[in-house]
């Protein structure tokens, strides 16, 4: 059994990356993950070769994620801030190869928290189209790939669910552009859980296993059951991560907006949401 791999998003602890957080890739091998997912909003605090010794001499994987801010959008009605878009994907597709990632997932389509006054065009979508097949064409060059996440309404006009994640994928139509999941956002704009994960698996590249209120994974509303059921039968063996922001600090608070405390820590969240899904996947990858 290839089992999958399991990564912890480093908002779990940190709210910005930079050589000053070098000691979590420790951090996440001692809690027993495979992965540590590096956020890359802040790519000039990016330091991928230094990342690159620390995550060899520890021994574990990594995979990036970023989302677009409002002066970087390929959707963005202006051509220079469309462009902008693409270098800024371009810096985080290098800054992916050059740690040793093979994904960079988020939102790598639209401004994250733009909002719109009437129905999104056409030419929202073939923007967003347009934009990842250039930067889809470079990070095949170095061997990335692209994972787009849908993600809830309040946060993105596009792509908000499985459906849409596979209308833009078809619309973009190179091979090293996927989709990637998020059991938060799906169980606001999804029916079910079973139905989008299987209907992702032929372009799943990563999933983030996050509760309905992004605490502890097994106390909330997501029917966890039926993604890991899903992913079985699809044989998938891909990355999938926890993403929670318990201690995340005041800064990032307006962001996420979680005003209370969901679990006693980061560690004891990230710990007990590992060992439920490795029991998990025990049952139903057997
Ligand atoms: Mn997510």
């Amino acid at each position: 059994m290839a089992g999958l791999k399991y990564a912890v998003h480093a908002y779990a602890w940190t709210p910005s990356w930079s050589n000053d957080t070098l000691d979590l890739i420790d951090r996440a091998k001692a809690l027993g993950f495979d992965m540590i997912e590096i956020p890359l909003m802040e790519i000039d605090l990016v330091d991928a070769s230094k990342i690159r010794r620390r995550l060899d001499a520890v021994g574990i994987d990594v995979i990036t994620s970023t989302v677009l801010a409002m002066d970087c959008d390929l959707t963005a009605d202006d051509e220079k801030t469309r462009a902008a878009g693409v270098d800024y994907l371009k810096r985080c597709v290098q800054a992916t190869a050059d740690m040793g990632a093979g994904v960079l997932g988020g939102v790598l389509y639209s401004a994250i928290g733009r909002k719109l006054d009437s129905f999104p065009s056409t030419k929202h979508w073939e923007w967003a189209a347009q934009g990842l097949k250039e930067v889809a064409r470079y990070a095949r060059g170095a061997g990335v790939t692209l994972g787009l996440e849908a993600i809830n309404r309040y946060e993105t006009f596009l792509v908000n669910t499985c459906d849409q994640a596979v209308r833009l994928v078809e619309m973009v139509d190179e091979p090293n552009v996927g989709i990637h999941l998020d059991s938060y956002h799906m169980n606001i704009e999804e029916n079910d859980f079973y139905q989008p994960t299987t209907k992702a698996l032929p372009h799943l590249v990563f999933y983030h296993i996050s509760e309905s209120h992004r605490g502890t994974p097994g106390e909330g509303l997501v029917r966890w059951e039926d993604i890991f059921r899903a992913l079985a039968e699809g044989g998938y063996s891909g990355p999938v991560g926890l993403e929670s922001y318990t201690e995340v600090s005041d800064a990032m608070r307006p962001a996420t907006c979680i005003w209370r405390k969901l679990a006693s820590s980061s560690d004891q969240l990230i710990t007990d949401g590992l060992r439920y899904f490795k029991e998990l996947e025990k049952r139903c990858f057997s």
